[in-house]
């Protein structure tokens, strides 16, 4: 409703002003804003109500499609039964169950899981275990972290410090200091138009290598990565190479963490992507897709000899001096248990797998059209490289954006000039047609 009394001091709801909006061109925003009211399986309803398909999953969150009554359903029974317990000393049902499930999602030896709230709050949880784990294991010498270039672990100091986007990084101080980066694992020259894992770039892991020999490995606690680089515009990592990263950090007692926030929960066809390359993390991360995007909810996952080594002295005592007043909070609880029983019953990561390759082949007729520079498909997910207007990086996908959603009904992500596609896993074989069929469009709009 309007406020229209002489003393009400913004002009509720019409006023954008009060909300600093996040990882948002606020200025451009509020000057013709893009406002969401309703959604529906794959579409958004606009406040002005046009129905817009979802080609972004939100953003990498509804992997099951939007308004499913199973999960709404089962957060409100929550709310109106327990709205909230303290996480601390005290625990819920729902939440031991929900772990178990996780648990078992994921490949075995990765057994306990430990919630927080979103993805950003996970990266940091899992560095700080790994630095607290060796710690414990008279390792203290290993503070290091390694990300790696074009990497994403969210927000949170640790996250931004291994996160390797000089955008993210630059006007934020020194952030943790011991932190180094692998290189990124992209080359276009060798690797444009790769449908899925690409074939050059295994040894782009080696650079771990050199930097062990530049530190020391027994000064270096983890290396963070992501099975592929979503949020700098979908990077697939090259055949081999999660594999060789692996090798090298098991031979020099480093921790491997993987950063799932994005390829878990079916988005590259499995459950986690650790299972796609056959490798296992001591930690992975995860966040958006465990809710379907309905609560926040992150979490990390253990491997049992880390969770192992803290269970000792004596018992009264807390074992991880770390957590949060919402982790595994019972509304996020009621959602994520909700979610995997879709997950689960309509075969949902089954289905990513099997319509990957005719997603990839539709994206890639996209190939030729103006700017198009290179298209990167992996799981339901494809980056599209725009080439930048000169002088103005970014500025053609950002009108891209634009165009897609006022002009074209169409939802899509953008990291710089890249268009990120990654749609709910429930997308249709003619829904992908539609939506390949307005990006096409968008990119001819802003040629
Ligand atoms: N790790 C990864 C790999 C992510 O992709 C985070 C951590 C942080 O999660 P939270 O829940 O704290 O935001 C992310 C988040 C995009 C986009 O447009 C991607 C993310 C966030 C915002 C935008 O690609 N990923």
């Amino acid at each position: 409703m309007l406020d229209k009394s002489p003393t009400a001091k913004v002009n509720v709801p019409n006023d954008l002003a009060a909300h600093w909006m996040p990882f948002t061109a606020n200025r451009a925003f509020k000057k013709a804003p893009r406002l969401l009211a309703g959604a529906k399986d794959m579409h958004y309803i606009t406040a002005d109500g046009r129905k817009i398909i979802d080609a972004a999953s939100g953003m990498w969150c509804t992997n099951a499609g939007h308004g499913r009554t199973q999960i709404s359903e089962a957060i409100a029974r929550m709310a109106a039964t327990l709205d909230y317990a303290p996480p601390f000393q005290f625990g819920i049902p729902q939440a031991f169950e929900l772990a178990s499930r996780i648990a078992d999602l994921a490949p075995a030896g990765l057994d306990h899981v430990f919630f927080c709230n979103s993805g950003s709050e996970a990266a940091d949880t899992a560095l700080k275990m790994a630095l607290a784990y060796h710690q414990l294991n008279g390792q203290g010498s290993r503070t290091r972290l390694i990300g790696r270039v074009r990497g994403y672990h969210g927000v949170g100091f640790g996250g931004t410090a291994v996160g390797g986007i000089v955008g993210n990084r630059r006007i934020f101080g020194s952030l943790l200091s011991g932190v180094d980066h692998l290189p990124a694992t992209y080359d276009r020259e060798k690797q444009a138009f790769s449908k899925g894992e690409p074939d050059y770039g295994v040894h782009f892991a080696d650079e771990l290598e050199n930097l062990v020999n530049l530190h020391g490995a027994n000064t270096i606690a983890a290396v963070i990565v992501e099975p592929m680089a979503g949020s700098t515009g979908v990077i697939p990592a090259p055949k081999g190479y999660l594999k060789k990263l692996r090798e090298i950090t098991q031979k020099h007692g480093i921790l491997l963490i993987f950063d799932e926030v994005i390829t878990g929960y079916g988005r590259l066809g499995h459950a986690f992507a650790a299972e796609r390359y056959g490798v296992l993390p001591d930690l992975l991360t995860f966040a958006k897709g465990v809710t379907n995007g309905a609560a926040p909810m992150g979490g990390v996952i253990v491997r049992d000899t880390i969770h192992d080594a803290f269970m000792t002295g004596p018992e009264h005592m807390v074992e991880l001096t770390h957590g949060y007043t919402y982790s595994a909070h019972p509304l996020a609880c009621a959602a994520g248990l909700a979610t995997l029983d879709i997950y689960r019953d309509e075969k949902l990561f089954e289905r990513a797998k099997k319509i990957e390759p005719k997603f990839a082949d539709a994206v890639m007729t996209l190939k030729g059209l103006p700017n198009v520079a290179d298209i990167r498909t992996v799981g339901l997910t494809a980056g599209i490289d725009l080439a930048p207007k000169a002088d103005l990086p970014g500025k053609r996908g950002y009108d891209a954006m634009v165009s897609a959603f006022h002009d074209n009904d169409l939802m899509l992500r953008i990291a710089g000039d890249t268009l990120a596609l990654t749609p709910p896993l429930i997308i249709s074989e003619e829904q992908i047609g539609e939506v390949i069929e307005k990006v096409g469009k968008v990119i001819k709009a802003v040629a």
